[in-house]
Formats: structure tokens, sequence, C-alpha cells
């Protein structure tokens, strides 16, 4: 690794799509060395205005310096990219979203070749990356040599937060906080959808949701303490026999506003499934629909003694 002489380090970059753009302009701020490399030629004005160098290829841009940073649309666009590249001696670092599957084999792909393999799950937009404090994060796992080599460099775009060395962590962290998201989205469309019709402001009451929204994120602390406890009955203020007992209300309010409840009925069918898996699930809270979503006990969580 050659690092310039204000001692940064020189960064290749596949993939100047909106995200890679945004990773580029912080490392060239930053004083990095960048060589980039886009497969629609054209993308790459606004960096080598600030200095990147073009690469004419992809193979080209690896052989130009030791960390590769990718970013690219799939797993399948990281393939297509680099295989024409000789990635000998390189530290790869993929910030494509990919599944947890796909990055292991990824980095088993990327060790046959040669080269150290870092992954990446950036928890961020594009307009967050370089800017202090605006909240951006990236997961990180795989080579712990790699991540420790490179900190200071890879730091720069975003805060960087290391998930292990089973190189599909940093991806399922990713895909987990995403899915977490959707189902917020889902609940947050279905309670607008609510009052959608009523004199309510929509711009009044998004203020009432989020604080609601952000006061239950607690939940969150709670299940994993009945995770790893093994007793869901354990501290449980809202049971489930009582949950499931409100379920009409919130059927009918939804036909009452002329709502669709396609939103919640899969939920609502898991906390019924639950209910009837064992004598206590009454007192459980909403932990044991995890269970159902993965189809097994975890092994040693007795779940107050039911098989
Ligand atoms: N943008 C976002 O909000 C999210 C935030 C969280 C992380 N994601 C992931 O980041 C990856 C890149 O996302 P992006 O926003 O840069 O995506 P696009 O602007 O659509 O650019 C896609 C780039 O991928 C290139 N590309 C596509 N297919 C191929 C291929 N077969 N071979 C080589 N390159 C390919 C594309 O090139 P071109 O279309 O300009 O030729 C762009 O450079 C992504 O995994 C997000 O999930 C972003």
């Amino acid at each position: 690794m050659t690092a310039n002489s204000h001692g940064k380090t020189p960064v290749t970059l596949l993939g100047l799509g909106a995200m890679g753009t945004a990773l580029g302009h912080a490392w060239l701020a930053d004083g990095h060395p960048l060589t980039v490399w886009n497969r629609t030629p054209g993308r790459a004005g606004a960096l080598t205005a600030e200095g990147a160098e073009t690469a004419a290829s992809a193979a080209e841009a690896v052989a130009a310096h030791r960390l590769v940073v990718v970013c690219l649309l799939d797993d399948a666009s990281v393939g297509e990219a680099l295989a024409d590249a000789d990635l000998t001696g390189k530290d790869l670092v993929n910030l494509t979203t990919t599944t947890p599957a796909e990055a292991r084999a990824r980095a088993v792909w990327a060790q046959e070749r040669g080269a150290r393999y870092l992954d990446g799950g950036i928890m961020a937009v594009p307009p967050m990356i370089g800017v202090p404090d605006a909240g951006a994060s990236v997961f990180y796992s795989g080579s712990r040599a790699l991540f420790d080599e490179h900190h200071e460099t890879l730091a720069v775009p975003a805060a960087t937060s290391w998930t292990g060395e089973d190189p599909g962590f940093a991806a399922l962290h990713d895909i987990a906080l995403l899915s977490a998201m959707y189902g917020m989205f889902a609940g947050i469309s279905h309670a607008f959808a609510l009052i959608r019709r009523e004199d309510i402001d929509p711009v009044a009451f998004a203020p009432i949701l989020s604080d609601w929204l952000t006061a239950m994120t607690a939940e969150a602390h709670g299940k994993a303490r009945h995770l790893s406890g093994g007793d869901y009955t354990k501290g449980v203020v809202s049971r489930l026999s009582m949950q499931v007992a409100g379920i009409p209300t919130f059927l009918a309010t939804a036909e009452e506003q002329g709502v669709s409840p396609e939103l919640l009925t899969p939920y609502f069918a898991l906390m019924r499934q639950r209910l009837t898996t064992g004598p206590d699930a009454g007192d459980e809270d909403l932990t044991g629909v995890i269970d159902l979503l993965v189809g097994d006990v975890p092994e040693g969580g007795s779940r107050t003694g039911r098989p």
C-alpha cells in the first residue's frame, strides 16, 4: 500500500452510481488519491474534476491500487465487473448490497483469486455520505486484518461498525435492519390510510405517530431479553391473549375506514397461531412470533417449558 505525501491511502472505486459517486467525493475531499471505473462511461465527470483518475476498464482500475472498493448494483454485477481483473494481493471491500450467502460465496471467490475480502452493508443514503454527524454507518464483516489496516480510510465516508469474521454478517445486519424498517413503513402506511378520509391533518398527525413509534422501539430490547433468557412470559405487561382479543377491533376499524387490512393480517395470523401453541402462550408477549417465523426452537431455549 503506497500512501500519498499526505499519508492518505489510494483507493480504487468501481461503480459510480448514486452511492459510488458519493463515496468517491468523500475520499477525494479527505485527500485520498482515487482511481474510478464505471461500466457506462461518462459518469465520472464531477469526480475527475476533483482530481480522480479514470480507468478504461475495471481490470485497469484494480491494477492501480491495492485497496479496491466495489459499490455496484448487485452481486452478479460484481462478478461481471471483476471477471477479468487480477485480484492477487488486493484488498477487496464490497459495499454492494447482497444476501449473506452471496457475501460468503464472494469472500471465497476473492480469496481463491488471492485477495483479502471485506464485506460492507451501508446504512445510509448518498447525501449522508461523508457528512459528519449525518448518522451514516457501514456494517463490516470478513477479514479483520483488512478492516484494521484500512480502518482510517473506511471511516472517511461513514462510521464503521464491525460485525464479525463471518463475511455474511454485514449483509445479515444490513438486511435485518432494513427489514425492520419496511415493517415500520408498513405500519406507518396503515396508520395514515386509517385517517386518510377524515378531517385530520397528516402533518399534525405525523409527530404523534413518530413519537409513538419512538417509544415502542424499546420493544427491541424486551424481545432480546426474552430470546436470550428463554422465558417469554417474564416481565410481560401486554399479554398475547389480550392482544389477540383486540384483533377484531383493529380489523373492524379498518373496515369502518374503508382501508384494506392486508398489511396487518399476516402478523395477526401469526399472533393467533402462537396463542394455540401451549397453555402459557397467552401469558407471553409477542416474542413467540419470532419462533414461528424461524420454524424451530433455538438450542437451549426453554420457552417456559413447552417443547
Ligand atoms: N442509493 C441508496 O440509497 C442505497 C443506500 C444503501 C446502499 N445501497 C446499495 O449500494 C449499491 C449501489 O447503489 P447505487 O445507489 O449506487 O445504485 P445505482 O445508482 O443504481 O448504480 C448502480 C451501479 O452499478 C453499476 N452496474 C449495474 N450493473 C452492472 C454490471 N452488470 N456490471 C458493472 N456495473 C454494473 C451501474 O453502472 P452503469 O449502469 O452506470 O453502467 C452503476 O454504477 C447497491 O447495491 C445498493 O443496494 C444504495
